[in-house]
């Protein structure tokens, strides 16, 4: 190298040591959420010594394609946390080795005799145990899966800072069918997707295969989850063409080594659009044996396919109803053709006529619970935790603990079409955790929802748990970096849905952000308390379904009219002179007698409903007492506001936390909790002052009139609003 090159370098070099000093201590690398909480940055120093120590060699004894993709995890895991890669080794003899894999793979393992009885296909063990005198760590599972989770879960105790010297760990997943749903139409639209287009790139593959799937596959075997259905539940028949189908195979092979089976959301009109056949009726010799004959034809393609998701009957759906047959019979027609390959058919419950001018929180109960014990042994019945739609807050639905010779399938959604898109910050675990252990009582008290969906109540061995997923092809795949926590916390919950939504929360931040306790602490419980502030901002004390008409941004309490009286928000509050609420008690839709009897005199009574329910279940008089003291508008009204004071608050502990996250992810964060701080505003005022025109009531002194009319509220237009379905 030239003189002048070398005194450029230096130069440079002194210059980039000057720029460390002038900043402040901490990461001040860039980070774009890219690597979510597989980041693997280097350990806190006092505990890499000791981490090093139980780390010094790798054996996966496997050559299949999963024993690769776990050994890959781990020496980039490994390498990533602790500074240097382990030696990989055939067998263990160092001290410190960490051994993982089978005992039909491993002569050294199946010595050990590990007791895997008990743990299934998927399941693990992670042991502290010497082998050959000298320490060792065994990752042992009855299958190169169960390996592949048991290395995740390795790796996950060194990012949680968990200590190594003992460790007795057995872990077998609690649901067989742990699926992400996507909602991600063949032009790369997603539906209620907020985070770009649709990962899958369908024009260039099976040519190309973009390396985010294989980032995809690890992120999801990392939390557990072992399925994805990658189309829309409204979907286009032509998902079934030769053409897609290759493309899924595509996915498919990248997905396998990682444990993940491809699904496809199947269109009930298929036969009659891709068919040339002039009915799709399920019990039409000819429709059934061109089932069977798409069957066969898809697992030529994709050997280990997992099954068919299938919406029919709901909102424009085709369906079996059309040709006057069962949910069942078009289940079944479906689960047939799949059997004879081991596939599934995933039946989803959400459902509501056109015709029905009854509640339409009811109708999934009055269609489904007829059939109960009628549909075949591989169909699940996919059911929403609500029985109206991903609100912020909805009792559980009521066909939980209502068909027990049926295995239901829990849906959630991860993507936030109700609860302010991929812009506010709402941890979603709380959600999902309040459903799971909402108690059916349907065999006495602890009839939860969890052991109906774990199969624990009824003895299923079919279960399962399906995410809508909240992943596109933004940088950082869900469109904020909060949102990763929903997607972590969703597969940590279909795996075991009775964790608990803060532990999940710690764990996320650890690997997400820092295991800085002044990090951990104050953001664990930010986010702990962000969905109740949703729920108090948008739709407080059991109101639901208020916001804007077809791509449901913003509030819009006022919307009426239209096609269907069960797409306004007037159907759902029911404002009038008197008071506020939907009654679903015996004196109105009689809802609540779709609940077990303990259940149901709960909710249908004022006195005994839970608060948060108040409104779902009674149309309650405005100056109804609450347990406050406060009468119900007084109530509402601070409840709008104690949402948008808890956003303020999350900036306040946010804008604290500046210098211990990297720059570029805390300025996002920082700003997106600005919009949330305005959009709850908004939310609150306009709600404000439209049920102010029905409750003819004074605010409560201290509380600040809205800045504008209502007429200003409602002339908002949003036409481009992301994800509308539409
Ligand atoms: C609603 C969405 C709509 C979906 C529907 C469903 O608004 O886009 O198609 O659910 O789950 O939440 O089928």
């Amino acid at each position: 190298m030239h003189a002048a090159g070398r005194r450029i370098r230096r130069g440079l070099r002194l210059a980039a040591c000057w720029l460390a000093a002038l900043l402040p201590a901490g990461p001040v690398l860039a980070e774009d959420g890219h690597d979510l909480w597989l980041r693997y940055v280097p350990v806190q120093e006092e505990r890499a010594a000791d981490y090093r120590a139980r780390a010094t060699e790798l054996v996966v004894a496997s050559a299949t394609p999963t024993g690769q993709a776990t050994r890959e995890e781990l020496v980039r895991g490994l390498r990533g946390l602790l500074g240097t890669a382990p030696a990989l080794a055939a067998r263990a003899g160092r001290d410190g080795a960490v051994v993982v894999g089978t005992p039909a793979g491993s002569p050294q393992l199946a010595a050990l005799a590990p007791d895997l009885a008990a743990l299934g296909e998927e399941g693990y063990l992670i042991r502290s145990l010497p082998i050959g005198g000298r320490k060792a760590t065994v990752v042992a599972a009855n299958t190169d899966r169960g390996a592949l989770y048991g290395a995740f879960h390795f790796l996950r105790l060194i990012q949680t800072g968990q200590p190594l010297h003992a460790l007795d760990i057995r872990q077998a997943p609690k649901t067989k069918v742990r699926v992400l749903n996507h909602w991600d139409n063949l032009d790369r639209y997603v539906e209620r997707g907020y985070a770009g287009e649709s990962i899958w790139d369908w024009h260039r593959l099976p040519g190309w295969k973009d390396p985010r799937y294989t980032g995809y596959a690890r992120a999801n075997a990392s939390i557990g989850i072992n399925g994805t259905v990658l189309n829309n539940v409204n979907t286009s028949a032509q998902m079934l063409t030769p053409m897609y189908l290759e493309k899924a195979a595509a996915l498919a092979g990248v997905f396998r080594p990682y444990g993940i089976k491809v699904y496809l959301s199947a269109r009930f009109s298929a036969p009659i659009e891709i068919g040339g056949l002039k009915t799709a009726d399920p019990l039409d010799p000819a429709v059934r044996r061109w089932w069977k004959a798409k069957a066969d034809e898809v697992y030529r393609t994709i050997p280990d396919f997992g099954g068919f998701l299938v919406k029919a009957n709901s909102e424009g759906q085709p369906g079996p109803q059309d040709y006057g047959r069962s949910h069942a019979d078009g289940a079944n027609m479906l689960a047939e053709a799949l059997a004879p390959h081991g596939g599934i058919v995933m039946w989803r419950a959400f459902v509501y006529s056109h015709e029905e001018p009854d509640d339409r929180a009811k109708q999934a109960y009055t269609e489904f619970v007829p059939y109960d014990g009628t549909f075949a042994p591989n169909v699940l019945v996919q059911v929403k935790n609500g029985a109206i739609d991903f609100q912020p807050r909805e009792p559980f639905h009521p066909l939980f603990g209502a068909m027990p010779k049926t295995p239901l399938m829990m849906e959630f959604q991860i993507t936030k079409e109700y609860l302010g898109f991929a812009t506010h910050l709402a941890y979603l675990a709380p959600l999902y955790e309040e459903a799971l252990r909402a108690d059916t009582q349907v065999r006495g008290p602890g009839s939860t929802v969890a052991k109906v969906v774990d199969g624990s109540l009824e003895g299923h061995a079919l279960t399962g748990m399906a995410g809508v997923a909240n992943i596109g092809s933004d940088r950082n795949w869900s469109g904020s970096h909060f949102d990763q926590a929903n997607w972590f916390a969703f597969g940590r919950l279909a795996w075991d849905p009775y964790l608990e939504s803060e532990a999940i929360a710690r764990e996320w931040v650890k690997m997400t952000f820092s295991t800085d306790p002044a990090v951990v602490d104050p953001v664990v419980a930010m986010m702990m308390g962000s969905r109740e502030a949703v729920v108090d901002y948008m739709t407080p004390l059991g109101l639901h379904h208020l916001m804007g008409r077809g791509h449901h941004y913003g509030p819009a309490p006022w919307v009426s009219g239209g096609p269907r009286a069960d797409w306004t928000s007037v159907y759902y509050h029911r404002a009038d002179a008197k008071g506020i609420g939907f009654d679903r008690s015996a004196t109105g839709s009689n809802a609540v007698a779709q609940y077990a009897a303990p259940v149901a005199a709960q909710f249908g009574d004022l006195a005994t409903v839970p608060e948060e329910f108040l409104l779902w279940f009674h149309h309650v008089p405005w100056d109804h007492r609450m347990a406050s003291g406060r009468t119900l508008w007084d109530e509402l009204v601070h409840r709008y506001g104690r949402g948008v004071d808890y956003v303020r608050g999350m900036r306040t502990t946010w804008d604290g936390l500046a210098g211990k996250v990297d720059a570029e992810r805390h300025a996002q964060v920082a700003a997106f909790l600005a919009i949330q701080e305005q959009e709850a505003q908004w939310w609150r005022d306009a709600s404000i002052a439209y049920f102010q025109t029905f409750s003819k009531r004074p605010l409560p002194a201290g509380e600040a009139a809205p800045p504008h009319d209502l007429a200003y509220y409602q002339s908002l237009q949003f036409p481009f609003a992301p994800g509308d379905g539409k």
